[in-house]
């Protein structure tokens, strides 16, 4: 290295002046620009849409003495690949399984900083396959309509089993249920037994303990019905209910039998439990007559209402769009009454006044 001073003027690196002074130096260059100081720790690392085979990570930046180049990201403490922003797409994951992640900031010399929190994730349940199950000669027996929640589906013969699991119904964790089967004979009333399972850890089968909701001995009644209470370890989601009706007999979950009819359904329960504190329905009037209107806030969406006396029965359930947000409630008592919207897997309470 040349360091150079001219009078009057800028010198160039060979020349002789006449006024001023010349240095020589030596300067060592190495590969690795001697960095050996490493990023701070990423923070703040949190997941977010977890799919059966996919999450998105994102952290919060790294600082360095030199600059930041990238970020490895570890799962289960194994490194997954590295990326330049502070976010990744974790694809390829196996449905219903959990990992846990990490990650550190690098810089150009190659220093890796200590890990970020770690976040543990499990990805979303595998679409559960089922168990056949029918009945084999509908010619005497099936079951002709099944209400449950807003589940209220006549289907006459179905051939001994029907798969409705396009219709659903919201279910809210400890809240309690309705079920009512009615049969319906082509001649002869036999005896006819029943059961209704939901599988409400939704891992594709109807046995573990719980599950089974409902049942009654063999009966020639019109209809039967019971009352069920979904369980707080219920998974949130979308599961299955299947209902089935068996000559003489209580049925099995799987499986074929000579006389009756099995229906599939869909229940999707709600990760919030209910709750009248708050107040976070938008509905006029109130008090009201005969009818009331309840504000949906996006276009083009439908949702179930549920309408409880103040003492906790459900008296009406109703589904509303913004199109049609209209409840009559001409026919309830005079009295107070909490109401419930369960609308994109929220639950939003309210209260009204029936005068
Ligand atoms: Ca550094
Ligand atoms: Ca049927
Ligand atoms: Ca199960």
């Amino acid at each position: 290295m040349r360091v150079s001073m001219k009078y009057n003027g800028v010198p160039t690196s060979c020349e002789t002046f006449s006024y001023g002074e010349v240095e020589d130096y030596t300067v060592n260059i190495t590969a690795t620009g001697g960095d050996t100081q490493a990023p701070t720790a990423p923070s703040s690392l949190t997941s977010s849409n977890i799919t059966q085979t996919t999450v998105d990570l994102s952290w919060a930046a790294s600082t360095d003495n030199v600059g930041v180049t990238g970020y490895n990201v570890y799962q289960n403490s194994s490194l997954l690949g590295s990326v330049t922003g502070t976010s990744a797409q974790v694809t390829g994951l196996t449905a219903g399984t959990s990992y846990s992640y990490y990650v550190t900031a690098k810089d150009a010399a190659g220093n890796e900083s200590p890990a970020s929190n770690t976040v543990n994730v499990t990805t979303s349940p595998a679409t559960a396959t089922y168990c056949a199950s029918q009945g084999n000669t509908v010619t005497d027996e099936w079951i002709k309509r099944v209400v449950c929640g807003s589940i209220d589906n006549t289907s006459d013969v179905n051939g001994g089993y029907a798969d409705f699991t396009s219709i659903s119904t919201n279910m809210i964790k400890g809240s309690s249920y309705t079920i009512t089967i009615y049969p319906a004979w082509s001649g002869t009333v036999y005896s006819e037994g029943y059961s209704v399972w939901i599988d409400y850890n939704q891992n594709g089968d109807f046995t573990d303990a719980g599950e089974q909701v409902f049942t009654n001995v063999k009966t020639t009644a019109t209809s039967v019905s019971g009352s069920f209470t979904v369980p707080s370890a219920a998974l949130t989601g979308s599961t299955r209910m299947r209902v089935s009706m068996q000559y003489n007999t209580i049925p099995a979950s799987c499986g074929n039998f000579d006389y009756g009819e099995v229906e599939d359904y869909t229940v999707n329960i709600g990760a919030k439990s209910y709750s009248t504190s708050a107040s976070s329905l938008y509905i006029y009037p109130n008090p009201a007559n005969d009818v009331i209107t309840v504000y949906l806030k996006e276009l083009n969406k439908s949702a179930n209402i549920q309408i409880f006396s103040i003492t906790g029965s459900l008296v009406k359930e109703v589904r509303i769009s913004d199109l049609y947000n209209k409840v009559n409630i001409s026919d309830l008592p005079s009295g107070i009454y909490n109401i419930r919207m369960i609308y994109n897997g929220e639950v939003l309470n309210g209260k009204f006044i029936r005068q």
